[in-house]
């Protein structure tokens, strides 16, 4: 109700709470990691908002006013996400895009997950201020060896829970927390700084009215994506699709969830496994989506059935309702279609 307090609000650390106590074995591992991927998530947030600001005081020589080294917004959010993280004491090891190799987190501070993660995805969004995310995947270690990259390259399908938080007009969480539990959304409250769920067991519309890819890159698309997006824009077929391409993984996915139809980003002649990465943007965001009733696809073979062979692989992708996917989908299998 405006202008009352709530005092009873449901906040994302209740949720998980809750969900926990379902799992009479559970160890409250998975609620500690979380909590502290949040934390990570509400000073990314936080600095996100002040970026541009913080620029003005460190615009000589990119100092601020202690005469500290200004950093640039992606380190500080990967640095903040891998502090996190190895300090739960829930992990074992971490797959972060800005991190070349798998950090191994040191014994003492070892638990059983594993986490892939994109600490500010759409970074070259981040000077125009358009919305950019954070975007993750946690894995169980499946046996009691010494850490290794092995348990990272696992499919999709083994993923524990996933999420993502886009800095946006608002500051949002989206959270799937394991296979059967759907999705749900939490908004920041700044008053508050908690999470408080707003978006209830989201579910993504059948079929959608927006098609969302990179035209600029039209001349390097195979004969199906340019025959889908042929159909999407032809009137003698129905009522044209609108085209939304925000070029932030997030923020488009995020408004597909919400509103339905396509986001892709395919292989391309010059690019033939596309451009974002497996690990820590395709999985997750396919997790959530078939989560939510949705499909997500390379075209010719599930997303989260893809084994990786490289922490940092890459994966054409095309995710949204199912009725639009399956279009696209239906095309890859036409031989009229095959390049
Ligand atoms: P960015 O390069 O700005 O970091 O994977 C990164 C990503 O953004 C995604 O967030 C986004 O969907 C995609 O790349 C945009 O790529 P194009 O500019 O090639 O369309």
């Amino acid at each position: 109700m405006s202008g009352i307090l709530e005092t009873d609000c449901l906040t994302l650390t209740r949720f998980v709470l809750a969900q926990q106590q379902k799992f009479p074995g559970a160890t409250g591992e998975l609620t500690q990691l979380l909590n502290s991927i949040q934390t990570a998530v509400k000073a990314i947030s936080s600095a996100v908002r002040k970026a541009g600001l913080a620029q003005l005081y460190g615009m000589a020589g990119n100092t601020n006013v202690q005469g500290e080294d200004q950093k640039k917004l992606d380190v500080l959010a990967n640095e903040l996400f891998i502090n996190m993280l190895k300090s739960s004491f829930t992990t074992c090891a971490l797959v972060s895009e800005e991190n070349d190799q798998i950090i191994i987190v040191e014994p003492s501070k070892r638990g059983k997950y594993i986490v892939c993660f994109d600490p500010l995805d759409g970074s070259s969004n981040i000077d125009c201020l358009v919305s950019i995310g954070s975007i993750f995947s946690i894995y169980k270690k499946n046996d009691a060896s010494e850490p290794s990259e092995k348990d990272a390259l696992r499919a999709g399908n083994e993923i524990v829970a996933a999420g993502y938080a886009l800095y946006g007009s608002a500051t949002m969480m989206v959270l799937a927390t394991g296979k059967g539990r759907g999705v749900n959304g939490f908004m920041l409250d700044p008053a508050v700084g908690e999470f408080l769920l707003t978006d209830q067991n989201i579910k993504i519309p059948e079929v959608g009215k927006i098609y969302s890819i990179n035209e600029g890159y039209t001349y390097l698309w195979d004969k199906a994506v340019t025959e889908y997006v042929r159909r999407k824009k032809d009137p003698s077929i129905g009522k044209p699709y609108g085209l939304r391409y925000v070029g932030s993984m997030v923020a488009d996915v995020h408004r597909t969830l919400k509103y339905g139809g396509s986001f892709i980003y395919p292989a391309n002649k010059e690019s033939p496994s596309g451009k974002l990465r497996l690990l820590y943007e395709c999985n997750p965001m396919a997790f959530i989506v078939q989560e939510a009733g949705g499909l997500a696809t390379t075209g010719k073979q599930d997303i989260l059935d893809i084994v990786p062979t490289k922490i940092h692989q890459r994966s054409p992708i095309i995710l949204g309702s199912k009725r639009d996917v399956q279009e696209l989908v239906d095309l890859y299998q036409d031989p009229k279609f095959r390049d």
